[in-house]
């Protein structure tokens, strides 16, 4: 990039960061965007002119709010809670809600930024937003969770809805949680409509869409793969965390005649050379999802190392699936995957990579696969969940699952339009910065001063 380029990205980015202090991680999904964009911008009078990058890193709005609840003890609990309403130039607002102690307002910005262009890249109608927050659901009893999730209601019912703001899951927040919230907004509104997704299949939720992120991120490799005459079969994998986008991610990969040779929690990874698989992986997704059990509990039950708090970048293979949480590939993290001979990595989770990781793969020149492209197929899966609501049918299995397929082809191909170099070398980042901008940018542009 010229010096010229340079000195704009750093003047845009001083600008963001005072008129928005102290938000580190809403910075660095802003400052990986512009990368991208600034230049294509420059070269695209009508996006300069209207100023549309400065009004797309500022949120429609933002509500904040205090959910007070009542523990099994009796005692009053006070937590806070955010929906981001960033853009909705495309279609209603969509996102997940984040329950984790760490939940705070630059990181629900980040999420909500990268959400905008995530579900532009769909080829859907929704818009972005995110939401959560600080509550804790660790250790909490489903009566507990239950108290919180209904209070948190009683006050996001006003701002949502199926035209206006559709949420889902995210950290924290999985079926259990999403049935406490649309019971509650059912009793609040008397009104069965499709308010959230990722609900439960007796009540309006879709098949696949527990499966769509990992088995979408999986996908999304199998596209980079292809693209350069390569497949999974035989491929050695890491997956980090154990949590919803990660349980399917193994899935697929297994399926797909791929080795899940790591995966981890918060406390630390297991190593299983043999691949977690088959009744492993079944156990493994019980332990998850039913029991709330630690990942360290697998290498007692199977007999393999287990790693406290420790990540699994170290352990060799040729495939990396980050799918736990944002920053948990550092730069040396990075290195140690590349000495092992990384060939890919598709971002499971939301900005797993660092900028200095990110730096790194970059200039190894591997498939790598940016979470607004590779994990966009959570949330389009939610997004047929919202036309399936709409129209009061269930698809089959089949027919989401081929619907998810070609949503990632199609994203996969944006990538290539925007983001294939000279030499045929793809920079997925770019490709999915701009494949993502460009209707969201001409629908605003089409909206006049909005
Ligand atoms: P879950 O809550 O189901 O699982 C999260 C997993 O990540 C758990 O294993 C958890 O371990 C681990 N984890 C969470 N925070 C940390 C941390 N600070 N350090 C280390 N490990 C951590 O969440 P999901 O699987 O739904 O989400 C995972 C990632 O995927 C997130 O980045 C999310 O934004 C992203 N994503 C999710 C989508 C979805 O459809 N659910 C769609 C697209 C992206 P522990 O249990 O010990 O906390
Ligand atoms: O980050 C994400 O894309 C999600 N958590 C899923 C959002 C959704 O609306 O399904």
């Amino acid at each position: 990039m010229s010096k010229n380029g340079h000195d704009n990205i750093k003047r845009f980015m001083r600008g963001l960061i005072k008129r928005n202090p102290g938000e580190p991680e809403f910075h660095q999904a802003v400052h990986e965007v512009a990368e991208s964009l600034l230049p294509f911008i420059r070269e695209h009078r009508e996006y300069r002119r209207a100023r549309i990058l400065e009004r797309m890193t500022e949120p429609d709005r933002i509500v904040i709010f205090r959910v007070t609840w009542e523990d099994d003890r009796g005692r009053f609990r006070a937590n806070r809670a955010w929906r981001v309403q960033f853009n909705n130039s495309i279609g209603p607002y969509k996102g997940g809600l984040r329950f984790h102690p760490k939940v705070n307002l630059s990181v629900l910005k980040f999420l909500g930024f990268e959400q905008t262009f995530k579900n532009s890249l769909t080829g859907l109608p929704i818009g972005g937003a995110k939401g959560g927050s600080n509550f804790n659901p660790k250790g909490k009893s489903d009566r507990e969770v239950m108290r919180f999730c209904q209070s948190l209601m009683l006050e996001l019912h006003r701002h949502i809805g199926d035209d206006i703001d559709v949420p889902a899951g995210d950290i924290g927040v999985g079926r259990r949680e999403i049935s406490y919230l649309f019971g509650q907004f059912k009793r609040l509104q008397n009104r069965f409509a499709g308010i959230l997704t990722g609900k439960g299949l007796s009540f309006g939720g879709s098949l696949i869409r527990t499966e769509a992120t990992g088995y979408g991120s999986v996908y999304f490799m199998e596209k980079m793969l292809a693209h350069r005459g390569e497949d999974l079969e035989g491929k050695t994998c890491v997956v980090s965390g154990s949590g919803n986008v990660a349980l399917y991610t193994i899935e697929k990969l297994s399926q797909l005649g791929a080795r899940v040779v790591a995966a981890s929690d918060s406390g630390g990874f297991v190593h299983d050379p043999q691949g977690i698989r088959d009744e492993k992986l079944e156990w493994l997704k019980s332990l998850k999802e039913a029991r709330r059990g630690r990942i360290s509990e697998y290498a007692e039950e199977f007999g393999c190392d287990y790693h406290a708090g420790k990540r699994p970048w170290g352990v060799r293979c040729d495939l990396a699936f980050p799918s736990a949480t944002q920053n948990e590939i550092r730069g040396d993290d990075a290195k140690a995957l590349l000495d092992n001979g990384l060939l890919g990595l598709s971002e499971g989770a939301n900005m797993p990579s660092t900028v200095e990781a990110q730096r790194r793969f970059h200039a190894a020149r591997i498939l790598f696969g940016p979470a607004k492209a590779a994990n966009a197929g959570g949330v389009a899966v939610s997004a047929l969940e919202q036309s399936q609501n709409a129209l009061r049918i269930s698809w089959s299995r089949d027919e989401v699952d081929s619907r998810l397929r070609e949503i990632m082809k199609n994203i996969h191909e944006k990538c290539v339009r925007y983001g294939e170099e000279d030499d045929g070398y793809v920079d997925y980042v770019r490709g999915a910065n701009i494949g993502g901008f460009v209707k969201v940018a001409d629908a605003m542009l089409a909206y006049g001063v909005v």
